[in-house]
């Protein structure tokens, strides 16, 4: 069966674009089809300045709108990364194979450190080395397909290029995973600036869509989008892209297309009013799910507990045998499991190796 893996960071409240680019995807097509985790990647929260208890708060957030946007745990596996150890254990083994010149070309990467040394704030590691971090999430539980949206699609290709390269040097340990992209909305952008993405961390919030914004909020949100001047509503991302914007989003929520959707439209007050109200009801009843899990906070707890000893038995043959094909001694209740890693490093070269250190 095909493994799917996939991860939200808790960095701010989740998105319009969050939700049409990779959850609602999660829990419509992937659990239903595949062998399918899902988790809240709080560790990458940390790259960037940030305040304990938030991060704490935006985990819990993030893992009950999960749940209410459709992930069923009967279904498919959720949970937290930073209480399944294999995560990091796996990532300092793929910093071994990953160079500082391909950490460095991360698009996201270059963007998010000019904006903290915009800020005037130092650049954390963590943000240049983020990276390789998910590819250890991705590459710990044998994953073949990655849903996520377009801006995720770098990552991917490195946990794919790490991925090659590890099993080139060290023997056959990893599968190479591949990124998948929804059709419609792969890359909704900011309303406000219709050429910068709808991410969480922006600023003003004024173009960003939130799960939890009031149909009100969202109804004024998306009627004051930017649209580019001019009368007809076309569908061109490169000379229209707010109209362009406007029209994706309608159609990832009512299951049609951008183009055909353009000859729908005489003005472009119709377009977002139908945009708007087609987002408040996509949004419904994610937020009514929502309220009702966060009357029993018990429930949430008790699913990321059980996802975690689930990721945990999945993750830890493979992060074992990642430390054994790499070189690294086994502890002396392993040795049995140590016979046969690696590519050139045979059990007899094992037990050598253990024959020297005792003399
Ligand atoms: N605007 C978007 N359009 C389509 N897909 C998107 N995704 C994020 N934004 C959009 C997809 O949602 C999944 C989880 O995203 P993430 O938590 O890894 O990244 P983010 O929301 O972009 O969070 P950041 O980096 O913390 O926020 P910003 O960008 O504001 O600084 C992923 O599959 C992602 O592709």
């Amino acid at each position: 069966m095909t493994r799917v893996f996939s991860g939200i960071q808790p960095t701010g409240h989740l998105t319009l674009g969050n939700y049409l680019g990779a959850m609602r995807r999660w829990a419509a097509a992937d659990q239903h089809q595949a062998d399918a985790l899902f988790c809240v990647v709080d560790l990458h929260a940390l790259t960037m300045d940030h305040d304990p208890a938030r991060v704490r708060r935006l985990s819990r957030q993030a893992a009950t709108l999960l749940l209410a946007s459709g992930l069923d745990p009967e279904l498919c596996t959720l949970f937290v990364q930073s209480h399944v150890d294999e995560h990091a254990r796996l990532s300092y083994l793929l910093e071994c194979v990953a160079t500082d010149g391909e950490m460095r070309r991360m698009i996201q990467y270059k963007e998010k450190a000019a904006k903290e040394a915009a800020r005037g704030r130092s650049v954390r590691v963590s943000l240049l080395t983020y990276p390789v971090l998910m590819a250890a999430d991705i590459l710990a539980y044998g994953t073949d397909d990655v849903p996520v949206g377009e801006d995720q699609a770098q990552h991917v290709e490195l946990a794919r290029d790490l991925a090659v390269r590890f099993n080139q040097r060290y023997g056959h340990t990893f599968t190479v995973p591949r990124a998948t992209l929804p059709q419609v909305a792969a890359r909704v952008m900011n309303l406000q600036e219709p050429t910068r993405k709808m991410g969480k961390s922006d600023e003003s919030g004024l173009g960003v869509v939130y799960l939890l914004d009031e149909p009100d909020v969202v109804r004024k949100k998306v009627m004051r989008a930017v649209t580019d001047s001019g009368r007809e509503v076309v569908y061109d991302r490169e000379e229209r892209p707010g109209l362009a914007n406007l029209l994706e989003i309608l159609a990832a929520c009512t299951g049609g297309n951008p183009e055909a959707l353009s000859g729908v439209y005489e003005s472009y007050g119709a377009l977002k009013k139908d945009t708007a109200e087609a987002v408040v009801e996509v949004l419904r009843p994610v937020q009514e799910r929502h309220r009702d899990l966060c009357a029993d906070p018990g429930q949430v707890e008790g699913v990321l507990r059980d996802g975690a000893e689930k990721a945990r038995t999945i993750a830890r043959p493979t992060v074992d045998a990642a430390y054994r094909a790499i070189g690294l001694l086994p502890a002396a209740s392993d040795t049995g499991a140590a016979v046969g890693a690696g590519t050139e490093t045979g059990a007899g070269t094992d037990t050598a190796v253990v024959l020297n250190t005792a003399r």
